[in-house]
Parts: C-alpha cells; structure tokens; sequence
C-alpha cells in the first residue's frame, strides 16, 4: 500500500508530451489516484481562453484544481509534492533525510535538467532553427552524467526506494532516449531507466514523448541526436 487514501476530488489540467505534465502524470499513476484528466492543446492555444487563464493566468500546464475550497496548484513539483503529502504517500517520506534528499533533487530538476531538455525543445518549436546550435546537447551530455552520478550508491535517485524523484527525472529521460541519445556511456542511468519501465504510466510517458519527438524531428533539417 503506497499511501492511506484520502479521498478528493481534483482536476488535472495537462497534456501527453510535455515534461512537466508527464512528472504529475506519472506520480498520480503510481499513488494509484483518481483524478479527472483534462488535456489542453498548446499547439490550439488552448491555454490561452479566457476560461483556462482564470484557472492560471500563467497559461502554463499542468495545474491542478482541487474542488474542495475551489484550491489551485501550479508547477509540476509543487502538484506532486501536494498530492504526496495529501494521501500521505510513501513516495515522500516524512523522515527528514530522506525528504530533504528528494527535495534536492526536484531542486536540481527545476533549475538544470528540465531547463536543459526544454532549451532542446524550444530551439526548434519556439526559435524555428534548423540546425541546433552545439552547446543544446551538449547541456543534455552534462545532464546526463549528472545524473549518471547520482546513482552510484543507489538503485533510485533518492535512495532504495522509488519516490517522486524518479517521478521528476523519468520525462526528461524519456525524452532524451525518443531523440536517440545514446547510453552507453552512463551504465547507471541506463539501468535505471530499465528498472522504471514496470512502472504505472511509464508507457503512457513513452507515447507522449515519442509524439514530440516525432513533430520536432521533421521540424529540423539535421538528425535530433548527434554527436
Ligand atoms: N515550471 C512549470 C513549467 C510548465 C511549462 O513549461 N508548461 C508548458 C508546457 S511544457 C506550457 O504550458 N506552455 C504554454 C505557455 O507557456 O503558453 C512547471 O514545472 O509546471
């Protein structure tokens, strides 16, 4: 049992290949919740209607609406973290360490691996280049290796257990293997990645990122990996 239920009824705004959404996505699959998916198409601009930008005027996805007390909460980090902590989830466990080790990591999602593998992705939808500049994957190769070492003393990124750390990395992962970087030189990752592929919604993470990987692959005049 991964969590004492607590019933409540939400909604998930979202999507299928985005990174962030698939982060929230992955967590709610795993706690095993049942909570209402609505999918907002950023290529309609759906995000932007009036209805959606009273929900987040950010116009960003995923957020979450808890209709108890009409509450709202934005950021993929802070949804998981709220729904963890709601259900009272294995996934976050109350011991100190260990919280702050999963914390750690989410930190270093938020400000380098997610921000790496977004650049990748903005370069060619948003900018419109053809050929990515070196230093886009080369951002990725870094990341990589970061997180290679991250997982010399463990079988998980924050310890023994699967937690929402997995969770966070799991979608930039994911994405980086659909553009066809290669693995070989991180071993640790690639096992990781291999022990993950059990997991509730890992599949449905692969069809979303393996949709843009496809869209952003006849976008650009080069192969999406190379070295
Ligand atoms: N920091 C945010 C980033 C969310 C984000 O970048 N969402 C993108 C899709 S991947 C989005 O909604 N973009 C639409 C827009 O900015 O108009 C999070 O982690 O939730």
């Amino acid at each position: 049992m991964q969590c004492i239920n607590k019933k409540f009824t939400a909604t998930l705004y979202c999507n299928v290949h985005g990174v962030p959404s698939q982060m929230v996505l992955l967590t709610i699959r795993n706690i095993g919740l049942d909570i209402e998916l609505r999918y907002i198409d950023l290529f309609k601009g759906e995000q932007n209607t009036p209805n959606f930008l009273k929900i987040n005027p950010l116009h960003q996805i995923p957020v979450l609406h808890v209709a108890e007390d009409n509450y709202v909460v934005t950021e993929s980090r802070a949804i998981m973290l709220y729904l963890a902590n709601v259900t009272k989830s294995s996934f976050y466990p109350i011991e100190l360490k260990k919280r702050s080790m999963i914390d750690s990591r989410l930190f270093y999602d938020a400000t380098t691996a997610y921000p790496a593998v977004k650049q990748f992705v903005h370069q060619i939808l948003r900018v419109g280049v053809k050929r990515l500049p070196n230093e886009v994957r080369e951002n990725i190769e870094i990341v990589l290796s970061t997180l290679d070492s991250m997982l010399i003393n463990s079988d998980w990124f924050a310890g023994d257990e699967l937690t929402l750390a997995d969770f966070a990395f799991l979608p930039s992962v994911e994405s980086i293997k659909c553009w066809g970087a290669d693995f070989k030189n991180y071993p640790r990752l690639n096992k990781w990645y291999e022990r993950c592929k059990p997991l509730p919604g890992f599949q449905e993470n692969h069809e979303g990122a393996k949709k843009l990987a496809d869209k952003l692959a006849k976008m650009i005049d080069e192969p999406l990996w190379k070295v």
